[in-house]
């Protein structure tokens, strides 16, 4: 390893011997015939990582459905997977328990500046906005874990597309991996091997993901099912070089490196460069009784709903809900002005428990083939359980959870992690909407941020222009769940749902949307704020959400269409008139004045939060229009 010193593995070097890679990948075994459709670019990335990470076996994934069978196979003797027989190609994995979420404070963004990556924050506080790594630092957390890491072990490579294959909206990317679980998961959540390779033509670029589950170093694994290293894990991005590298976990969004960290992380990046917005966003097709149909984007934090609303299905009649994409979205003005959205992924990572026939049966309906679920129950039927499954198992059937051990309900854990998931194509949602791999995009007429807030926040609000808005965003809090390292419920800020996703300065992150409204020709969507999640006296939540949340979309749909009479004046926004909302075989005990009520001390004691807030958090990286914002909020609350 002396002759690389420290230098940085993945910029690629002009002098490189493009000549001896085919003899290399042939003497560790590929048995595939693409080296000769390889770029000089990427030829070098791989030959790196292989120096590198010196697995014993170079495997280019070409994304078939032979390779994801023998994957599979493969998976099932390591015990990495466990058949689920009651449906058809369905898997289950069992993660180590330390290895059950992303883990936040272990993520870094790696710029020359740490300006660049967080904004300035008040002597003496810690930011909670991203965390910086100096190039330096970032290099030697690379060679700390990953010489020799993949020794006796495959590497995979990854090419990958995210976004339909050759939309001009799309992003190409390779990720070289030493999990097969990866690449099995890759292959549902984005569109991978020979048609991505074939686009990757001559010199194009693509973002550079380097993957492995490491070995502690200690060089045993606690549990050789599922090895990773839980003590040294560190996922790196470096957005100048369009790189990821990520050690020591197996799980989700710090694996998957597709979803969260080149969509979200490195994708935000380009999209700042580019002149467009990379967001933690669902999209949804709507259309009315009367048969005209629009294209929203909501923005909610990690498991506070979004693939439930993007799944929607309407207790009101002749409503039809659609589906683009439940976590993420490209978003980009065209030259009419119009706002197209994409979903850059090709499938569902969706949380487990709380899904089920009354909650979300356009979910129940996608889930059971294809998919591979991680840490959640099994049962003797050869099934799957989860929390809010209760209904839909026969009681006497026999329950083992997600640690593999037998499971009772009077046992007092839960039986599948918080965090469960599936992973499941896209393509098989029953609502899959006709354009959700449009090149061009569908058009957005609506943008929604929402959270978990128990106390004081209504169930829905509207701005009162775009820079109203973009507050409402940067404004957003939610309680925390499990999706990440976060213990309890604590109300935590999280703007635009992105708090754990920013790849660049939150303070130019703002002033990027701020930016839009300056675009000639822009027509910007209107903003909404929800929230189905206000409780009672008791914890009871006041809103039954779900399907019902189709009342809450029925008005923002006519206030999108320009009707004036169904929205008053508050403090905080437009707020439905009373009778506007639809009311019609609402359970009775819905209290609607409860669930729109403002109490003007909760905001107050808001509008103090977020001025402590971004003091604090942004300091002199705060647009002189939020500003503004948070003045006129105080003001008129303070009316
Ligand atoms: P990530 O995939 O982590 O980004 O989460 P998500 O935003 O897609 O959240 P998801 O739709 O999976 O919902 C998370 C949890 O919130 C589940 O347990 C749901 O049952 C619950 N949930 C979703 N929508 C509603 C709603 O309208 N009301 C209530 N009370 N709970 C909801
Ligand atoms: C989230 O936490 O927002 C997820 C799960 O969607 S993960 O892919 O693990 O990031
Ligand atoms: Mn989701």
């Amino acid at each position: 390893m002396g002759r690389l010193g420290r230098r940085n593995y993945f910029e690629f070097e002009t002098h490189h011997q493009h000549a001896s890679f085919n003899q290399e990948i042939r003497r560790f075994g590929l048995k595939h015939g693409y080296a000769s459709a390889i770029s000089p670019k990427l030829k070098s990335f791989i030959d790196n990582c292989v120096e590198l990470c010196q697995p014993s076996d170079v495997h280019i994934c070409d994304g078939s459905e032979r390779e994801y069978k023998d994957l599979i196979e493969l998976m099932v003797k390591e015990r990495t997977l466990q058949k689920v027989p009651k449906y058809e190609n369905c898997w289950l994995a069992r993660t180590n328990p330390k290895d059950v979420a992303r883990v936040e404070s272990k993520t870094f963004i790696c710029t020359q500046e740490k300006s660049e990556t967080v904004p300035d924050t008040k002597p003496g506080v810690k930011g909670t906005l991203g965390n910086w790594i100096s190039p330096q630092h970032y290099d030697e957390a690379i060679m700390e874990r990953f010489p020799g890491c993949m020794k006796g072990r495959t590497m995979y490579v990854i090419p990958f597309s995210m976004g339909p294959v050759g939309s001009p909206l799309s992003k190409i990317g390779v990720e070289i991996t030493d999990s097969p679980y990866v690449v099995g998961s890759m292959r549902v959540m984005t569109r991978i091997g020979t048609p991505v390779l074939n686009q990757l033509d001559s010199d194009q670029t693509f973002v550079k993901a380097l993957h492995s589950v490491g070995t502690p170093v200690s060089g045993k694994h606690e549990f050789p099912e599922w090895p990773c290293d839980p003590e040294r894990t560190i996922i790196l991005h470096k957005p100048a070089a369009n790189e990821i590298v990520s050690y020591g976990s197996g799980y989700g969004g710090n694996s998957l490196l597709g979803k969260k960290c080149f969509a979200l992380r490195i994708g935000s990046t380009i999209a700042k460069r580019e002149g467009w917005l990379a967001e933690h966003m669902l999209i949804l097709g709507i259309t009315n009784p009367a048969g005209q149909k629009k294209y929203i984007a909501a923005a909610f934090p990690s498991a506070c709903g979004k693939t439930n609303l993007a799944m929607l299905n309407p207790t009101l009649p002749g409503y039809k809900v659609q589906c683009v994409g439940d976590d993420i979205a490209w978003m980009k003005f065209d030259k009419e002005g119009v706002l197209r959205a994409i979903n850059p992924e090709n499938g569902f990572f969706g949380v487990a428990p709380g899904t089920s026939d009354k909650t979300n049966p356009i979910a129940m309906q996608t889930v059971f083939k294809n998919t591979i679920f991680t840490n959640v129950a099994s049962t003797s039927d050869g099934g799957v359980y989860w929390e809010g499954m209760e209904d839909e198992v026969s009681p006497d059937v026999t329950i083992t959870d997600w640690h593999g051990k037998p499971w009772t309900r009077s046992s007092g854990i839960p039986a599948a992690h918080p965090n469960s998931r599936f992973c499941t194509p896209a393509a098989q949602c029953p609502t899959i909407d006709p354009a959700w791999e449009s090149p061009e995009g569908v058009p957005i007429s609506a943008i929604i941020f929402g959270g978990r807030r128990p106390k004081g926040v209504p169930l829905v609000y509207e701005s009162f222009d775009w820079q109203h808005g973009v507050f409402m965003g940067a404004s957003m809090r939610s309680e925390a769940t499990a999706a990440a390292e976060h213990k309890g419920k604590v109300i935590m800020h999280d703007p635009f749902a992105m708090r754990p996703f920013f790849g660049y300065n939150f303070g130019d992150y703002l002033k990027h949307w701020l930016s839009m409204e300056r675009r000639t020709k822009a027509q910007l969507p209107k903003i909404f704020h929800v929230n189905w999640f206000r409780k009672g006296e008791q914890g009871e939540f006041l809103w039954p959400g779900f399907g019902e949340n189709i009342r809450v979309l029925d008005w923002i749909l006519r206030r999108v269409e320009g009707n004036k009479d169904i929205a008053s004046v508050s403090p905080i926004g437009y707020l439905p008139k009373p009778d506007a909302f639809i009311t019609s075989n609402l359970a009775d005990d819905v209290d609607l004045d409860e669930l729109f009520s403002l109490d003007k001390s909760f905001w107050e004691q808001e509008v103090s939060e977020l001025q402590k807030y971004f003091n604090e958090q942004l300091g002199a990286d705060m647009p002189t229009a939020m500003q503004a914002e948070i003045d006129a909020l105080k003001h008129r609350i303070s009316q």
